[in-house]
């Protein structure tokens, strides 16, 4: 059985989509934040970077969001929730899964804890927090732009643990000036995605039981 290591609405919840959408059996383990639990000498041998999540698949201990996400698609070929490895498909997925992790989720790491850039200083905090959220926000617009002609959904009507991932990076997002809803396709997207049964299951096991995004 799979073991999910998360925090409520932290970086385990696309994992935590796509075990549900998937229908596997799974524990989840809590890792307390307000302990600190994430920087235990306990925790620290499984994730050496003290960051949450982690999934433990038998033998397998595996840390990043992303990577489990892409894990978890591979082990469960037929949910569906990627295109077939090799095609032009495939790429896109790829594509898409590397800006949201790597581009989108780091401007909004920056934007939500500028101060670890710039130190205790409150005007070069304010200018750090700015320029994540400027560019938090032109990412954003690619995604609604690419969603226009493209969607409903990332991969068109198909839907694919990309889905999953906008869906958490988004509930982080909403306290931004522009935040993603305010775009009408992203809005168009995050309906459709929260309404499923496996996403409002994998919060509600979170404890969240409000809005999601
Ligand atoms: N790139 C990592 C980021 C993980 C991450 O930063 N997680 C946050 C919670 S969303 C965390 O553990 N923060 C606690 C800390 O930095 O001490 C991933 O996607 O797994």
């Amino acid at each position: 059985m799979y073991q999910l290591h998360y925090f409520p609405s932290n970086a385990n919840a696309a994992p935590h989509m796509v075990l549900e959408e998937t229908g596997q059996d799974y524990e989840l383990v809590l890792v307390d934040r307000a302990k600190n639990a994430q920087k235990s000498k306990e925790y620290l041998k499984i994730n050496p970077n003290g960051r949450i999540p982690v999934l433990v698949d038998g033998d397998l201990v595996l840390f990043e969001s992303a990577a489990i996400v892409l894990h978890l698609v591979d082990q469960h070929q037929e949910a569906g929730l990627a295109p077939k490895v090799g095609t032009p498909e495939r790429a896109k997925f790829y594509q898409w899964m590397a800006f949201l992790t790597n581009s989108l989720q780091e401007e909004l790491m920056i934007w939500q804890y500028p101060e670890r850039l710039s130190g205790t200083d409150a005007a070069a905090t304010a200018v750090v927090k700015q320029g994540a959220e400027k560019r938090a926000e032109a990412y954003l617009d690619v995604v609604e732009q690419h969603l226009k002609t493209n969607g409903p959904l990332f991969l068109g009507e198909t839907l694919s643990a990309t889905d999953f991932y906008l869906v958490m990076l988004a509930r982080w997002a909403r306290p931004m000036t522009n935040p993603p809803r305010s775009r009408p396709n992203i809005a168009k997207l995050l309906d459709m995605v929260t309404a499923l049964p496996s996403v409002r299951r994998a919060y509600e096991r979170e404890g969240v039981t409000s809005e999601i995004c």
